[in-house]
């Protein structure tokens, strides 16, 4: 952890900040290990968890060698923050601006005032983007139980369940599995359903000759993976398996352009140019985001990131076909670059699967 918050000193000394405060519980996890609430003082000279009773001591448990200030009613949190501020003959705290809403920034000029504060959100998520080792391997292991519980999925799920009754199905597994928790809602879309990318699980009742879309993720170390399966039910048409065959087609082809070097907007190009040759306009997200604590991080597999793809990102390579009144499909892996290609990190078939 020591290694993070030096490499966070160093982003701040670069961006001329002595002082940040970071609120967002991913980012104080990231820097410090500590998983409650309150926030994170950063400078040279010191590095504090402000926070209540309730997590004193998770806070020194959890991040040991971090100074734990504790504030309450009568020494509120900004006086705390102020006082480390004066003892430190600052006059000037970064802030994360996208963390802050407009009553705490007005708080924050109340409290703080003498002190300009500056925004400085970005610089610890800058850092997340390339993993570690122990990062890799905690969505690693997030992504085998999601694959595992999607195996067992295959022996459960039959025409006549609802798209909830599987979705519960699919979370209780990933849970009984070793899963912390789940990385996001769970998607199950069947038949018209599928064209709702983001669809919420219903009483649609999976009926053969429907095509059925499971997007889901376990938290594993706090860390998430994210993987999209289409299976289809019975006998499906011609029609829906065009759109299967397209969209493997874009995901391979994409996969195969996956390697350290190359540009994410190329990517992206890839599997769009395959599907809007035959559906124009029916793959209307990106192709995929890079995927760590939070499960959508930087950087991004779209058209505007011109950043190349480094040994250390984890990104979801995920295209998909969406036809309302019709149905949809979209397929999606969650892969490591590594100094010569990529590991992916989900392992779980890719042919048509008809149960
Ligand atoms: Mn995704």
């Amino acid at each position: 952890m020591a290694k993070r918050i030096e490499a966070l000193l160093a982003a701040m000394k670069q961006a001329g900040l002595g002082h940040m405060l970071i609120q967002k519980p991913k980012n104080m996890r990231y820097l410090t290990g500590y998983t409650g609430e309150g926030c994170l003082l950063v400078s040279e000279t010191s590095v504090i968890i402000l926070t209540d009773f309730r997590y004193v001591e998770q806070a020194s448990i959890q991040a040991p060698g971090v100074q734990v200030i504790r504030y309450d009613a009568a020494h509120p949190r900004l006086g705390e923050i102020r006082q480390q501020l004066v003892n430190a003959g600052a006059h000037k705290l970064a802030v994360e601006e996208d963390a802050v809403t407009v009553e705490a920034y007005r708080e924050m000029l109340r409290s703080l005032s003498g002190i300009e504060l500056t925004a400085a959100g970005g610089l610890v998520e800058r850092l997340r983007i390339v993993k570690d080792e122990d990062e890799i391997e905690c969505i690693a292991k997030a992504c085998r139980i999601s694959c595992e519980a999607f195996d067992k999925m295959l022996g459960v799920m039959k025409p006549g369940m609802t798209e909830r009754e599987i979705q519960l199905e699919l979370d209780y597994t990933m849970l009984r599995l070793g899963a912390e928790g789940l990385a996001f809602d769970t998607i199950a879309a069947a038949g018209v359903n599928g064209s709702l990318p983001h669809a919420i699980p219903s009483d649609h009742v999976v009926r053969e000759g429907e095509m059925l879309t499971l997007d889901f993720g376990a938290l594993y170390g706090g860390y998430c993976s994210d993987m999209t399966r289409t299976v289809a039910f019975g006998r499906i048409s011609d029609d829906l398996k065009s759109i299967y065959d397209t969209v493997l087609e874009a995901q391979l082809a994409s996969l195969d352009k996956v390697a350290p070097g190359v540009v994410c907007s190329e990517v992206d190009r890839t599997a769009r140019e395959i599907i809007d040759r035959r559906y124009p306009g029916a793959f209307g997200h990106s192709l995929g985001h890079g995927v760590g604590l939070d499960i959508h991080e930087q950087p991004g597999l779209n058209s505007r990131d011109q950043r190349a793809l480094t040994p250390g990102h984890i990104v979801t390579v995920e295209p998909g076909v969406y036809l309302p009144g019709v149905g949809g499909c979209r397929i999606e892996d969650t892969v490591a670059i590594t100094e010569d290609g990529f590991r992916n990190l989900v392992n779980a078939p890719k042919e048509l699967i008809h149960l």
